[in-house]
């Protein structure tokens, strides 16, 4: 762990000491990470430092992640915005997860922000909101939050001295790791592999946790996926990829939350593709993922053309109608033409980008 880490640790500990009544936020559409690493902490807390704790989730998770919740205490602002936000007034100390600013966090937001309780980060994305969060546990160079989470999580007293890392706080995090990294396909280090490794000796059923997360889709999102890249995947010049599915495609193929899941990292697989795009239609507005290869930068796309941003090489946003794009049907157009600008606007300065 890096050694400035030593001092903002023993900060954490004195924090979890003083308090009470500890929330656990994350960012909108809770994934494995976000999931995973709230689940472990609020383990962690309630077991090793006999605190009570709650997960405060912007919107409901998708239900083939449930596994990873079990039965962990946790409130959605999104069914219920007012329960949420006294839950958030209620805590003397705020953990923030796997995001980087409140803006990420929805209906989150302003309960957050409102709450006179000291807020804690850990996250993994670039460029934290400043003067918010103390300490800050900011750290680019980890496959996820559930990563750092384990470096601090072992670092603790009673988690060192224990003899091996405890499975119940292990599996959620193993799974957080396994979906942020694609199964070991992106954003690995050093230390990822040394925490699978730990957590395979400590007893974490990893078979299981890959059986739970990639064996039990429903069949409709294999329907989707033959449409996606039989009739919807459109390749640019440029190396740019992407598919549009819009309201009609979605009830089609009566997808739900998750189902869709992965779908944008598939055309990066196609020789000489370095950027894929995919949008799927919402309540006004698109969701759109960005995943990139090589020096071509998903995070600067999205935050230019989709009021988004995130990783280096994945990136989310929104593209909103009428606001941005006059309706559903324009949004193929909008896509083709900023990805073009992008791409021509990104050429010189190649060099100075980072791999
Ligand atoms: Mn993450």
């Amino acid at each position: 762990m890096d050694s400035s880490y030593k001092s903002e640790l023993r900060r954490l500990d004195a924090l979890f000491s003083g308090s009470s009544r500890i929330g656990l936020a994350v960012h909108v559409h809770p994934d494995g990470d976000a999931l995973g690493s709230a689940v472990a902490l609020s383990r962690y807390l309630r077991e090793f430092r006999r605190k009570e704790t709650v997960v405060l989730l912007p919107d409901m998770f998708p239900s083939f992640l449930s596994f990873i919740v079990g039965t962990e205490n946790f409130i959605v602002a999104e069914s219920d915005a007012a329960a949420a936000a006294e839950a958030v007034a209620s805590c003397d100390l705020l953990v923030c997860l796997d995001h980087n600013s409140p803006g990420r966090t929805g209906l989150l937001e302003q309960p957050v922000r409102q709450s006179a309780a000291p807020k804690v980060l850990i996250d993994h994305h670039l460029d934290p909101e400043e003067g918010i969060y103390s300490p800050a546990f900011s750290d680019t160079e980890v496959s996820s939050t559930c990563e750092l989470l384990y470096s601090l999580l072992s670092a603790m007293p009673d988690i060192s001295g224990s003899g091996g890392f405890p499975v119940g706080m292990g599996e959620p995090l193993m799974a957080g790791m396994t979906t942020d990294t694609n199964n070991f396909a992106n954003s690995v280090f050093p230390g990822t592999f040394r925490m699978a490794s730990e957590l395979l000796a400590a007893g974490v059923d990893r078979d299981g946790i890959l059986f739970r997360l990639y064996n039990q889709y429903r069949e409709n999102r294999f329907r989707a996926m033959g449409c996606f890249l039989g009739e919807k995947l459109k390749l640019l010049p440029g190396g740019v990829a992407y598919a549009v599915f819009d309201r009609c495609t979605e009830e089609r193929f009566g997808l739900e939350d998750g189902d869709t899941e992965g779908f944008v990292n598939m055309p990066l697989g196609i020789g000489g593709v370095r950027m894929s795009i995919f949008l799927k239609e919402d309540k006004g507005f698109f969701r759109v993922s960005v995943r990139s290869v090589g020096d071509c930068a998903a995070s600067d796309f999205a935050s230019r053309c989709f009021h988004g941003g995130g990783h280096f090489h994945a990136a989310g946003g929104r593209l909103y109608f009428p606001e941005d794009i006059p309706s559903p049907a324009a949004a193929a157009e909008y896509v083709e033409i900023s990805a073009a600008r992008f791409l021509q606007d990104s050429a010189p300065s190649k060099n100075n980008m980072r791999k």
